[in-house]
């Protein structure tokens, strides 16, 4: 086994598709100071063979992601590790593929479950090629300023305050994930701290043992003290007490084996790790840390008391000038994830957009704050959810029939009106039944469905200021202005819209006051005492009569009515309306498979190439 597995140049691919670890690493190496990225690309055979988006430091760069290791191989020859995250269902498979690859000198297996005998398997394959295996069921290990293999060492905050930006002169070895970030916490406490650390697992055939790290370290001159986090269950242990024993190690060893406690049970316990059950006297906890402590190791008489033994030991070496204590580096500032940040309360960034109708980020979309569920529970229909999501409020029950009536009502009126023949002459060009509706929209304007605002403006003007009605019919026409609301180009006082009918009546019978309506009404007196057609037609009688509700419902200021006035509230109404008979129309030509419009010559007058007339 090479001395040193990692250094502050090693690269690694991720086998498997793991953003988190991925990010993890990338700003592991960036608060190292690390010229080039310890992650040189993802391997992910499910996945297809493009890119994949990450940060370093701050700024965002591309990740080249592969389907197939070999030609990940091919493209990255300075890769030597990879931190395999495959499933235990593939991990196997995936790391003898691997192993075929001789680029490859250490490899971590993430995955908790691998089967024992596949374990064994794979242990026998890298050592016949030379190749370092990391686990399964680890989270790997570290080499501060160096490298971190996934998810090791936790988050950032975690990393900064175990000071593992840096090196120290503690190196340590353990089969614990979790239990490796207990000890960066104790060694960054009580020693210029970690030098390098590895989890190997706490599988019952790790692919390499205490051993193999401890002699990794004993060479190394800078790993100055080594730390063995042994447990109950096997007998690792043993070989390295042997190797001191033998002087292969001279280096002092602090060193426990976690799971004492199971003294105190009558029967053999189960730890949480495969591996951590004993099966003789030998294996047990309280025997390994008998036999480290009679063969020299400094072992404390509890775990809590192992901080305590490491600092005595730091101490000596440093009295003795065997480790020499170096300036602490300023700490470097994190790249803090802005989701992150923003839970932890320390960002605050003005939003671009701001939405106060609706909200759909929590368990049940809301409008207006109402739960969708209580929008069907109480039946609010869709004047209701109209009124929430265009008013923020719940109109009064007489409001919101309202509002249902002028949808139903300006639903359609016919083939002949501008906006639905454009529909229909869209849809017979083949169009979409989004081009199609939209053409239709877009034709709705002053003269068409599009005079509601205008009208609902123009009467409440009149009326405010206290013209009579004849006075606003002949001020507009001085004005050569047309009134908003008046006016119908089949309808007539001879042949009535019934459409006006339905809502002069409904809000004679509902509303608490019909002020406007009334007004429309004298107003249309007038007009149609000139010209038959001039009726209040069926913009002037719904934008009057949804002037009279806004004022008489108490849930509108006077400021607040004429904004949505202003904003086009009405013409919204018919839209909405008119958008049902639209689609019908396109439905309906499409129903029937209508072939491409041309206007017949002989409906077109030509007046071409003549004199102007
Ligand atoms: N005169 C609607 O015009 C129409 C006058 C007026 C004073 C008026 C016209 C108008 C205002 C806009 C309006 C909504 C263009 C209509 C709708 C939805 C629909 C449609 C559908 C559906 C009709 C003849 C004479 C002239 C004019 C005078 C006309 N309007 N005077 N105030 N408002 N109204 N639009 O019949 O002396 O001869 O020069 O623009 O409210 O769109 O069903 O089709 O559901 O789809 O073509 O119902 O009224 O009349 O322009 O030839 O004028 O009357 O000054 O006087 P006409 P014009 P003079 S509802």
């Amino acid at each position: 086994m090479p001395q040193e597995l990692f250094h502050n140049k090693t690269r690694a691919f991720i086998y498997g598709m793991q953003p988190r670890a991925c990010q993890g690493m990338l700003d592991f190496d960036y608060i190292c100071k690390r010229e080039t990225p310890s992650v040189a690309g993802v391997i992910y055979p499910f996945g297809s063979a493009s890119s994949t988006k990450v940060y370093w430091g701050t700024k965002e760069v591309l990740l080249p992601q592969y389907q197939d290791i070999g030609v990940a191989a091919s493209r990255h020859p300075d890769v030597d590790v990879v931190v395999n995250f495959a499933s235990s269902r593939s991990a196997y498979s995936s790391t003898m593929e691997l192993l075929d690859h001789p680029q490859f000198c250490a490899i971590a297996i993430i995955a908790e479950g691998v089967p024992e005998r596949r374990a064994r398997e794979i242990m026998v394959k890298a050592k016949a090629k030379g190749v370092v295996i990391i686990g399964p069921a680890t989270v790997g290990g570290i080499k501060p300023g160096c490298f971190k293999i996934g998810n090791t060492g936790g988050m950032m905050d975690n990393i900064i305050a175990s000071k593992l930006y840096r090196p120290g002169s503690v190196a340590y070895v353990s089969k614990s994930g979790g239990m490796s970030n207990e000890l960066n916490n104790i060694i960054s406490q009580t020693t210029n701290g970690v030098y390098e650390g590895v989890a190997i697992g706490g599988d019952r055939y790790p692919g390499t043992t205490f051993i193999d790290h401890i002699l990794r370290y004993q060479e190394d001159p800078k790993a100055k003290i080594i730390v063995l986090l042994g447990e109950v269950g096997g007998v690792e242990e043993y070989r390295v007490i042997e190797a001191y024993k033998s002087g292969k190690i001279t280096k002092p060893i602090v060193a426990w084996a976690i799971g004492t406690v199971a003294d105190m049970f009558k029967t053999e316990v189960q730890f949480g790790h495969a591996g951590s059950m004993a099966n003789s006297k030998l294996e047990t906890a309280a025997a390994k840390n008998k036999a480290m402590r009679e063969a020299g190791f400094h072992v404390p008489d509890t775990f809590e008391e192992m901080p305590d033994t490491l600092l005595e030991v730091y101490k000596s070496l440093v009295a003795k000038g065997e480790i020499v204590e170096v300036p602490e580096p300023d700490v470097p500032s994190i790249p803090l994830d802005y989701a992150w940040a923003k839970q932890l309360g320390l960002v605050r960034k003005p939003a671009a957009f701001i939405s106060t109708i609706s909200d759909d980020r929590g368990a049940e979309l809301t409008y207006a704050g109402m739960p969708i569920s209580e929008v069907f529970k109480q039946n609010i229909g869709i004047g209701g959810v109209l009124s929430l999501l265009w008013f923020r409020t719940q109109l009064p029950d007489y409001a919101t029939k309202f509002l249902e009536m002028v949808l139903m009502l300006t639903a359609d009126h016919g083939p002949a009106v501008s906006g639905a023949m454009n529909t229909i002459v869209t849809t017979r060009a083949g169009k979409d039944l989004i081009s199609s509706l939209v053409s239709g929209l877009l034709t709705i304007g002053p003269r068409f469905g599009g005079a509601l605002d205008d009208a609902a403006r123009e009467f409440t003007r009149a009326y405010d200021t206290g013209l009579s009605p004849r006075e606003f019919v002949d001020g507009m026409r001085k004005q050569n202005k047309l009134i908003p609301g008046i006016g119908h180009k089949v309808k007539s006082r001879t042949n009535p819209d019934f459409r006006v009918e339905v809502v002069k009546n409904y809000a004679h019978s509902n509303f608490p006051k019909t002020t406007l309506l009334d007004y429309a009404l004298a107003v249309e007196e007038v007009t149609t005492s000139k010209k038959d057609n001039l009726i209040l037609n069926v913009d002037g009688a719904v934008a009057c009569c949804f002037v009279d509700m806004m004022q008489s419902s108490g849930c509108f200021t006077p400021e607040e009515a004429a904004d949505y006035l202003k904003n086009g509230v009405l013409n919204g109404l018919f839209v909405l309306g008119r958008s049902i008979g639209f689609i019908g129309h396109h439905l309906d030509q499409k129903r029937m498979k209508t072939g491409l419009y041309r206007h017949p010559w002989d409906d077109i007058t030509y007046i071409v190439g003549q004199d102007k007339i």
